[in-house]
């Protein structure tokens, strides 16, 4: 019947894909997700909680791009971009461990799309790069962008006409005087700090 088939439809689109071993993206290539929800098998990458080394739900090699995702919870390791990738109106519904980390030097691209529910670090940078974040909303979290802890490498940090509510660290933080960040047509609320352990003269907001 016309009822039966649509609400199989409606099933259809509305029940989350759970990924049992992380999905690669290969170089240059597109995975589009039309809009349907991912969540990680906590038996094989990783429940979501604070523990390291959970794996990511999705892996983008060299210029991939990733978009039209949500990922749900469990999250694990969320994303892990090797090089170059572009990840546009991917939102992290409750992020894992953390959300995306560039693993490779390179730049990442983040337009659209947000995080929420994040313990800790939304994006965690592991590699010498850039970090645009564009027309992103973010609530619930302890950071926004993080350095590893301790390196010194250059990272190029930009927020631009972002939303971003509830932080209980800081929105870019760093440890290396050569990371610079930017904040630009961004509306907070309830973000005690901006940028923390930026060298003075390497952080601008407008
Ligand atoms: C922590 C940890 C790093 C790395 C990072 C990550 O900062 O100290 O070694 O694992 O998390 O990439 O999640
Ligand atoms: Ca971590
Ligand atoms: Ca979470
Ligand atoms: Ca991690």
């Amino acid at each position: 019947s016309l009822v039966l088939t649509l609400f199989g439809a409606v099933q259809a689109s509305a029940a989350s894909i759970t990924v049992d071993s992380t999905i690669i993206v290969k170089a240059g290539e597109t995975f589009d997700g039309k809009g349907q929800t991912y969540v990680a098998n906590p038996k094989t990458l990783g429940d979501g909680s604070q523990a390291e080394n959970q794996k990511p739900i999705f892996r983008l090699e060299a210029n991939a791009t990733l978009k039209n995702v949500i990922i749900g919870a469990p999250g694990a390791d969320g994303v892990h971009c090797y090089g170059n990738c572009n990840v546009t109106n991917v939102t992290w519904a409750d992020v894992g461990e953390d959300a995306l980390t560039l693993k490779s030097s390179g730049t990442v691209n983040i337009t659209g799309g947000g995080a929420y529910k994040a313990y800790d670090k939304v994006f965690q940078v592991n590699a010498a790069g850039t970090i645009n974040i564009k027309n992103f909303k973010a609530n619930d979290i302890g950071k926004l962008v993080r350095q590893n802890g301790g390196t010194s490498f250059k990272v190029v940090m930009n927020v631009d006409n972002c939303d971003i509510s509830k932080v209980k660290d800081s929105i870019l933080r760093t440890d290396s005087k050569s990371t610079t960040g930017k904040i630009t047509n961004t509306r907070y609320s309830n973000v005690p700090t901006l940028f923390k352990g930026f060298a003075s003269g390497n952080t601008s907001q407008s």
